[in-house]
């Protein structure tokens, strides 16, 4: 999509910091971090949100969960523990509507996942 930042970003025309790229999926370290681990795991096909999966796509969520268990572990966090969030839409506080997954940690979260 012409105006996402995140499909520049795999057009490798904004720069990013990648850590697993294959044929269907990019991840890679979120320019804003709220933990020392924090990376972005997306798909390449554009998909604004969660509420843009299909049937058809959830190949693709499972394979995003097998990168997840991935990078975790060679992000040490497996571990000590880590969260996965899927904003979606204005409540949910999404902010680049290309359907995109935050893995957080690397220190002690807070217990609440709303405030
Ligand atoms: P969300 O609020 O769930 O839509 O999170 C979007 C995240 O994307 C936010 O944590 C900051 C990150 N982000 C936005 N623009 C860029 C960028 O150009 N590069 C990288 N690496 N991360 C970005």
């Amino acid at each position: 999509m012409e105006d996402c930042i995140f499909c520049k970003i795999i057009k490798g025309e904004i720069p990013s910091n990648k850590v697993y790229e294959d044929e269907e999926i990019l991840a890679f370290r979120d320019i804003n971090p709220v933990a020392p681990v924090h990376i972005l795991v997306i798909p390449k096909k554009h998909l604004n949100s969660v509420l843009d999966l299909n049937k058809e796509d959830e190949i693709l969520v499972g394979k995003i969960y097998t990168i997840i268990n991935k990078i975790a572990k060679e992000e040490n966090i497996d571990k000590t523990g880590f969260r996965v969030v899927v904003n979606c839409g204005e409540d949910g506080g999404q902010e680049v509507k290309h359907l995109h997954f935050h893995i957080i940690g690397g220190k002690k979260l807070g217990t609440k996942i709303c405030e």
